[in-house]
């Protein structure tokens, strides 16, 4: 049974786009030699010229609608409608430069004064057609239903029953039931070796353990979607076991994670242990045949901030549901509270990873931002003015939010709060912080060549969640003061990530017709399903390349934003992982939400 949230029109164009990404894949289209889907009469020259690179989904009638095209000699460009000859706009393109991400000598179109929704294509002389894209008022419906349903297929402990999964259903894997205290997070209450029951939560990424601190970012990204953008998910129909009762689908997966993230405070004291995981890593195996013995790991003051903050998030997300979830909200709040207390009385304990243990860290070894995140959440959802003080507000500055950095994430949250806290808070300053980092996002977004303001050394490991955090916080500023620039350099960004980027890829399983098809996930590998599992989001090019010895595959370059490899063995450039997905949420919900209709 297909995605029934996929209108039957777009899940054609789908299969379509992957079944033509994999016959390009079978040719040799994953390197950088550049061939190209649709090879113009123009191009069909012979002359290997690069590739016109865009949004391989499309845009929104009035968002602003830029495609990066090869400093070729032409000055011109047409758009056609998709297929045809027929030429529906025309424009001039920039002067030829250089992005130093890629060495790529690349120029711009422009096209957002064309808002008739339809399909279209672009062509330049002496360059292959561009990748169909579309014109179209809910043009990221499927794509924001698609990237919360990867939440859903992340699950741990549930089997996944075909009316909600189609082909990739699955048996029920790590019901974590009967997990072990392990020696480093042994205390007198809970000797190691001690079972505790930890069911439920979503798989990191690839791999099948469950860590605190990822789950923090990645939860709290969800629940700011809703919280920002309600109107986008209150009748959204995600096709999970859930739909049809009285929450929003997006807040049932959310307190998926949220019931386990529960079970990983103990109760005895308010610490939180830093992840559940196996020793060793899983095999490319299903989840149910991954069976290795499961461990509580170390409390850290890391995830114990980050689960205060995202408790205290959820217990205002879901106080209106007191009627569906009693005593839930105020739960959460205590989790939250006693958690701070515990964090203020160990607040250095920096995670170090046992000896027999070897699964992914999140070893975030500064945690100014941990306290300073918790404080503001918790000073958001109590009014109590001691944890505006303990922010120490006028020392914390802002910065692009991930897993080891969540400043960012308490000035996002007092920025969209602004108007309900107390007098204490400086409003001044919330505004500033936002605006300050938005203006110089915009300042490198005005002078790339790609019109992106990911430059070099963003392309760090998971760099398409900086492209989409960097988006996010572009839209607090324009949340705030509606200046058009902010707008138009977030869906720059949502672009790079569909496909204008050095790669030509859409880093989105399932969505454009050049489309990641082989990401590091062992469902999506280990299923015997040719496509993956749509709705997942790679983790995108940088130059690292630490699996390089696990890959035999070559990857087609060393620049940054050229360095990935569409191949299962690149955990480096082609994992999958929820604190990127949640971004995607975000930054597709929030475009629909506010480019002006
Ligand atoms: O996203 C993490 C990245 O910032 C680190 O550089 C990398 C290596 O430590 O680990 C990434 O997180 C991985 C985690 O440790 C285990 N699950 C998969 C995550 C994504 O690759």
């Amino acid at each position: 049974m297909p995605f029934i949230f996929f209108a039957p029109a777009r899940l054609a164009r789908i299969i379509a786009a992957i079944s033509l990404s994999s016959f390009l894949v079978a040719c040799g289209n994953s390197s950088d030699s550049d061939n190209s889907s649709s090879i113009s009469a123009a191009a069909n020259s012979g002359t290997n010229t690069g590739l016109i690179k865009i949004n391989q989904l499309g845009f929104l009638p009035e968002s602003a609608k830029l495609a990066v095209v090869p400093g070729v000699a032409a000055s011109s460009f047409t758009l056609l409608k998709a297929g045809s000859d027929t030429e529906v706009f025309s424009g001039a393109l920039s002067v030829a430069a250089i992005w130093d991400a890629s060495g790529e000598n690349v120029k711009l179109a422009d096209f957002s004064s064309v808002k008739t929704p339809g399909d279209y294509q672009l062509r330049v002389e002496g360059v292959a057609d561009s990748h169909i894209f579309s014109i179209a008022p809910d043009v990221y419906s499927a794509l924001n239903a698609a990237s919360i349903k990867a939440f859903y297929f992340n699950r741990s402990g549930i089997e996944l029953l075909p009316e909600f999964a189609g082909k990739f259903a699955r048996p029920l894997g790590h019901p974590d039931t009967n997990v072990l205290i392990h020696p480093s997070a042994a205390s007198d209450a809970r000797p190691a070796g001690t079972l505790v029951a930890s069911p439920k939560g979503w798989y990191d990424a690839g791999d099948y353990n469950k860590y605190i601190v990822n789950s923090g970012i990645s939860t709290y990204t969800l629940l700011a979607a809703y919280e920002h953008f309600p109107e986008i998910f209150n009748n959204q129909n995600l096709v999970i076991p859930e739909s049809g009762n009285a929450l929003p689908d997006l807040l049932d997966e959310a307190l998926w994670n949220l019931e386990w993230m529960l079970t990983m405070q103990d109760p005895n004291d308010g610490g939180v242990y830093h992840k559940l995981t196996n020793k060793n890593f899983d095999g490319t195996v299903m989840p149910h045949q991954a069976t290795s013995e499961r461990y509580l790991v170390q409390k850290t003051t890391a995830a114990t901030l980050d689960f205060a903050a995202v408790m205290a998030v959820a217990s205002r997300v879901f106080a209106p549901y007191e009627t569906q979830l009693p005593g839930l909200s105020a739960k959460m709040l205590a989790a939250a509270e006693s958690a701070w207390a515990w964090a203020n009385t160990n607040p250095a304990v920096i995670y170090q990873q046992p000896a027999d243990v070897f699964t992914g860290q999140y070893g975030d070894k500064t945690l100014a931002d941990e306290f300073a995140w918790a404080a503001a959440e918790l000073y958001i959802s109590t009014q109590k003015e001691g944890y505006y003080t303990a922010l120490k507000p006028t020392n914390v500055f802002n910065s692009v939010p991930s897993w080891g950095d969540v400043h960012g994430l308490a000035w996002v949250s007092l920025a969209h709060h602004r108007n309900k806290l107390t007098s204490v808070a400086d409003q001044a300053l919330i505004a500033n912080r936002i605006n300050t980092l938005a203006d110089k996002l915009i300042a490198a977004w005005l002078v790339s060549p790609y019109k992106v303001s990911m430059e070099s050394n963003n392309f760090v490991w998971g760099s398409n969640s900086t492209a989409l955090n960097q988006a996010m916080m572009l839209l607090q500023a324009y949340r705030l003061n509606g200046k058009r620039e902010y707008l138009d350099a977030s869906q720059s960004l949502l672009d790079y990530v569909l496909g204008r980027n050095a790669t030509d890829t859409s880093f989105v399983t399932g969505f454009g017709e050049r489309s990641t098809l082989h990401p590091h996930h062992r469902p999506s590998e280990a299923d015997g399903i040719p496509e993956p599992i749509p709705g997942f989001i790679a983790g995108g090019p940088q130059p690292g390349q630490q699996d390089k010895s696990d890959c035999q595959a070559v990857y087609p370059s060393n620049l940054a934003a050229k360095s990935y490899l569409d191949n299962y063995c690149s955990y480096a450039s082609n994992e999958i992982a929820i604190n990127w997905n949640a971004p995607l949420v975000y930054v597709s919900a929030a475009l629909q939400a506010l480019t002006p209709k």
